[in-house]
């Protein structure tokens, strides 16, 4: 725990700290809670091989929980508790950077919110895609020129797709031949990934603000009244397509399984439950989304559950570089369990189309 309390100490302003823990399940930073006298704060290392310009990432997100705090501000919302804060280092900066060139910032903690890592019921993910469809809402107006693009090509689902190709080529860990399956199930959907891309260069689809991560473990909940409060993890809002933050969000919930599922017979995609995803973002974002938007959400669905799935198989067979692991086999299973959803989603794909009256 020795270098997030010396990190700490670039916050002097946050008073006597008692306790730093581990904090989340993130795959990508390191994310701690500080409690002390000045009360609770989150800690976080930021994952400099993932997140190279620093600079530009917490520039976006003090540009975008300020533009949210002023949305919520306007509508008469509870502004301390819908969007998060940035809490510059003494000096000002946003971040701190330690000797070793690890990159630290503080956030708010939002007291009276929980973090749910599975749905318990339909509303918990009523709620999340709520939130999501309200966040892409209250951004509608934010001008995306300003944004940096964090990761460049996020979800340009035909580069993750030749990304996947080289490293089967390479196969620098020697596991190709073990998960020749799982192979095999992404090259049978090489076509569909360029779908949503394809309509999205013709002119079909627009570009918009995106968080680009919205799994229910990224939305903070009222502890109290069960309601979204905020949504955090904003390390990627960049312009994107709201089929892309509509379907990550049933990739995630729409199941009864963890993402990283050993046993597949476990595994189910629940459509009941992507109805649940759809009216809880429509709630929010229906009234700024095109007819040609609505139409294509279930192929965000299926993309983004293929393309996290060759995401987690790409990075088990450059030998988990990427993805934090707690156990061997988890990026496989992880790869895996995204397959058997898509495989699911393809077995009820008519019953996911969007209901007429809704477009
Ligand atoms: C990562 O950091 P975390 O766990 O919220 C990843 C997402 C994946 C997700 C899979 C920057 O998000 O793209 O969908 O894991 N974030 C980044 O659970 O790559
Ligand atoms: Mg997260």
């Amino acid at each position: 725990m020795e270098k997030p309390k010396l990190a700490l100490r670039a916050w002097g302003k946050l008073g006597g700290i008692e306790r730093v823990s581990p904090f989340g399940s993130g795959h990508i930073n390191d994310t701690y809670l500080v409690e002390g006298a000045g009360g609770r704060y989150i800690l976080q290392r930021i994952n400099t091989n993932t997140f190279q310009d620093v600079d530009g990432l917490m520039q976006n997100i003090r540009l975008v929980t300020e533009f949210i705090t002023e949305q919520t501000r306007q509508a008469g919302g509870d502004v301390g508790r819908e969007s998060m804060r940035v809490i510059p280092c003494d000096d000002g900066r946003l971040y701190h950077r330690d000797e070793e060139g690890s990159c630290w910032r503080v956030l708010s903690y939002i007291e009276g919110s929980v973090c749910l890592q599975k749905a318990r019921n339909e509303q918990d993910l009523f709620e999340c895609a709520a939130a999501f469809g309200r966040f892409q809402r209250q951004l509608g107006a934010f001008d995306a020129s300003r944004l940096t693009e964090t990761i460049p090509r996020f979800h340009d689902t035909p580069k993750r797709y030749q990304d996947f190709e080289q490293a089967v080529q390479q196969d620098t860990m020697g596991r190709a031949a073990k998960v020749q399956r799982e192979i095999e199930f992404v090259r049978q959907h090489k076509v569909d990934c360029r779908y949503l891309f394809d309509l999205q260069q013709r002119g079909e689809l627009p570009l918009r603000v995106t968080h680009n991560d919205t799994k229910l473990n990224n939305v903070l909940l009222d502890e109290r009244t069960m309601k979204g409060l905020c949504v955090i993890d904003l390390d990627t809002v960049m312009p994107g397509l709201s089929a892309h933050d509509f379907g990550d969000t049933v990739r995630f919930g729409a199941n009864d399984c963890r993402e990283d599922e050993e046993d597949q017979s476990k595994v189910h995609f629940l459509p009941q439950l992507y109805r649940v995803c759809e009216r809880g973002f429509l709630s929010q974002a229906g009234g700024v989304l095109t007819a040609r938007e609505k139409e294509v959400l279930r192929w965000g669905a299926k993309l983004m559950t293929l393309e996290c799935g060759m995401r987690f198989l790409t990075d088990y067979l450059q030998g988990d570089v990427y993805f934090k692991i707690a156990r061997p086999d988890q990026n496989l299973d992880r790869a895996r369990t995204q397959f058997t959803l898509v495989q699911q989603m393809e077995a009820c794909w008519d019953e996911l189309a969007p209901e007429e009256s809704k477009l």
